[in-house]
């Protein structure tokens, strides 16, 4: 994986068109050596489509699983627990035909705390940019359609597509009428089934998507798999082990900064990270008996983020309490959840 030094652009003022070259340190594909000038990676060919598209829906119904599916890279964290996404989590899928840049958003829900708001706010900003909305629902958990919400989408402008997802939890036999029952109730453009963890219609949706993409150049360089920064992926598989291996309020009360990000001697990168809790028995919980949560989920990550960076990693996590930190706008702010 390669890193420039450079601006880091800060993710939640995202500009349409801002090439994410600027950004500090981001996620490449890797391709060949050097990566070559941005002119000559742009895609001008009048045939070429570029364009945005926002995955969208309640949390839990497989919108991470969706993103890393298409992009064929575990790029978005993914737990079986709801509220796992907590940013806008852009992945950018480049072939010779188009470029898509895909949105992943937090799951819209009614908010508790303020934290919550900067979720749902972070999923409408991404709706209101997108050529393409994808309404995601899980065929296994079907709540009333939300037709405020669709509405609100839908004034957006971009086209609305509605997927069924986790169709291998169910009987093929109930989902033409499953189809034809959400066709009556909201004017969808598209409908489409698919099972995003088994691939199932991943890329039937893929070339629906593209119909709707307009003809334009490539916004980003080939290679460039997000405009986020590695630090920040880095922050969120810990976070998703924290996920995996605490429960109840405890992974809802933690998020995780990066706090040092160095590479030294032969490649070797050092990362100290923080976990951040709201009370003092959460530290001890996410601690574990002599150290060992933490060591599990220390080691977890580290094995994960040598995978995503492509070389060795000295992880270092420690874990401090900042009291209420969902609640406190100043807090959200500096761990990343500006609002
Ligand atoms: N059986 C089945 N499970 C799926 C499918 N897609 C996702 N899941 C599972 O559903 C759970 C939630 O998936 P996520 O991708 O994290 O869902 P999300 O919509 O991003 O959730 P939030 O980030 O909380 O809004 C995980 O346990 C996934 O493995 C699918 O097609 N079939
Ligand atoms: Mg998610």
């Amino acid at each position: 994986m390669k890193r420039e030094e450079g601006i880091t652009f800060d993710n939640f003022n995202y500009q349409r068109g801002l090439f994410a070259t600027l950004s500090g340190y981001f996620v490449n594909h890797q391709i060949g050596g050097s990566k070559k000038g941005l002119e000559n990676k742009m895609k001008q060919t009048e045939k070429f489509r570029s364009g945005y598209v926002t995955i969208i829906g309640e949390p839990n119904v497989g919108k991470s699983t969706l993103l890393n599916a298409i992009l064929g890279e575990k790029l978005a964290i993914v737990t079986p627990k709801p509220q796992t996404t907590r940013n806008r989590i852009t992945g950018i899928l480049t072939t010779d035909n188009y470029q898509i840049i895909f949105l992943d958003t937090p799951g819209i829900l009614r908010p508790k705390y303020r934290l919550q708001e900067h979720l749902i706010k972070a999923a409408f900003a991404a709706a209101d940019d997108a050529d393409v909305i994808l309404y995601m629902i899980d065929v296994k958990n079907l709540p009333p359609p939300e037709f405020g919400i669709l509405e609100r989408i839908k004034k957006s402008g971009g086209t609305l597509i509605l997927v069924i997802n986790k169709i291998d939890l169910i009987p093929k036999t109930t989902l033409l009428p499953l189809i034809s029952s959400y066709s009556q109730k909201f004017d969808f453009q598209e409908i489409i089934p698919i099972s995003a963890t088994q691939g199932d219609g991943v890329s039937d949706l893929l070339d629906l998507i593209v119909k709707y993409i307009p003809y334009g150049p490539a916004y980003y360089p080939e290679d460039q798999l997000s405009d986020l920064p590695e630090r920040f992926f880095v922050a969120e598989t810990i976070r998703e082990k924290v996920f995996l291996k605490t429960k109840q309020e405890i992974p809802y009360a933690s998020c995780v900064l990066v706090d040092e990000f160095k590479e030294r001697e032969r490649g070797k990168i050092y990362i100290h990270a923080t976990i951040y809790v709201e009370r003092n028995s959460q530290k001890g919980i996410i601690i574990g008996k002599g150290g060992r949560t933490l060591k599990e989920i220390g080691q977890l990550a580290r094995e994960e983020i040598e995978t995503l960076l492509q070389a060795p990693v000295f992880l270092n996590i420690r874990v401090k309490v900042k009291e209420n930190w969902r609640k406190n706008e100043r807090d959200l702010k500096e761990l990343g959840y500006g609002i």
